[in-house]
């Protein structure tokens, strides 16, 4: 620490905090770092920081936080601040974009491949050791319809176009090519998007005109025999809607990451479906997360310093 005393004091929320703690003392002496992985000591520090590196912004402690002009999110998403986001112009909000798109890429392919061939079904006829043989289509036969174009969407239409498939896509501005995409539709498109898809993913950022996207009349628009995969968040989808679907096979099944609640609720019937594959928020989670995101926070943190503006910022007006 320099005779002045720290330039940056960073108070960090995360259960890998004292990680974060050390890598930015070894790479940053003059930073100084309040470890705070437990609601408690973040309450009690929040006033000291000028920054806050954490998965999810505590809006509830946002009033508290008089001295913060920077929040780095170790994750993609930035939903958490968007209840404060018209008391929060001062801040300067930026995620860790850029780590996600390959894993959740892998996640969207293997789900669209075991519901295509339903093979948790054939894990059912194993474990009754009977030999039960049928035809599937190619993938590469398909279309694949990703809701959402930002690096995250755009890793898993580049996935599926390698993989053969025909790729649809809807984003804000349609006009503006996305390659691997055979065919944009823009935000009022969607229904005319949804029925020539065979698989829909949804990988849009919660934001105030994404929330409950996916209701009633959109999921009507996806064919029966057709599945969605949600790696986006679970509020983007009206999860009741989207169950009695599943339930009387309005559409053909679905690979949920994320859900209204979480964790998914014991006695949701989600749980107990045979068309649906539950995973509990894992496709963004690649091996050595940490190291990952550290890259981009230790260069937001350099930048933060020399006074220049950051890498991976958020527009909080837009929600990514
Ligand atoms: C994220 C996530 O936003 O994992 O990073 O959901």
């Amino acid at each position: 620490m320099s005779e002045e005393g720290p330039t940056l004091t960073i108070i960090i929320s995360h259960p890998s905090a004292e990680y974060f703690a050390r890598q930015i003392g070894e790479r940053f002496p003059q930073v100084r770092t309040i470890v705070a992985p437990d609601p408690a000591r973040l309450e009690r520090h929040i006033h000291e920081a000028d920054a806050l590196l954490g998965f999810r912004f505590p809006v509830e402690l946002f009033d508290r936080a008089k001295k913060l002009r920077w929040f780095q999110s170790t994750g993609a998403g930035v939903d958490s601040i968007s209840p404060i986001r018209d008391r929060a112009g001062h801040l300067m909000v930026t995620n860790a974009r850029g780590i996600h798109g390959d894993i959740i890429a892998d996640y969207v392919m293997a789900g669209a491949t075991m519901l295509h061939w339903n093979l948790p079904g054939f894990l059912g006829d194993q474990a009754q050791r009977k030999w039960n043989p049928r035809f599937v289509t190619p993938l590469a036969e398909k279309t694949l319809g990703v809701v959402g174009l930002g690096s995250i969407g755009a890793a898993i239409a580049r996935r599926a176009k390698s993989a053969g498939m025909t790729v649809v896509g809807a984003k804000r501005d349609p006009s503006v090519q996305v390659e691997d995409v055979d065919r944009l539709f823009g935000p009022g498109d969607l229904t005319d998007m949804l029925p020539l898809c065979d698989f829909v993913v949804l990988a849009v950022p919660a934001t105030p005109d994404t929330v409950g996207l996916i209701g009633a009349l959109e999921i009507a628009c996806i064919r029966c025999d057709a599945f969605l995969i949600n790696i986006a968040r679970g509020n983007i989808v009206v999860e009741a809607e989207l169950t009695k679907a599943l339930r009387t096979g309005a559409i053909a099944g679905a690979m949920l990451d994320v859900f209204e609640r979480e964790p998914l609720q014991r006695d949701s019937p989600l749980w107990g479906m045979p068309n649906v594959i539950v995973t509990p928020h894992v496709s963004g989670n690649p091996a050595n997360y940490e190291e990952r995101a550290f890259q981009i926070i230790a260069e937001n943190i350099a930048l933060f310093m020399a006074g220049q503006p950051l890498k991976n910022s958020v527009d909080l007006r837009r929600g990514y």
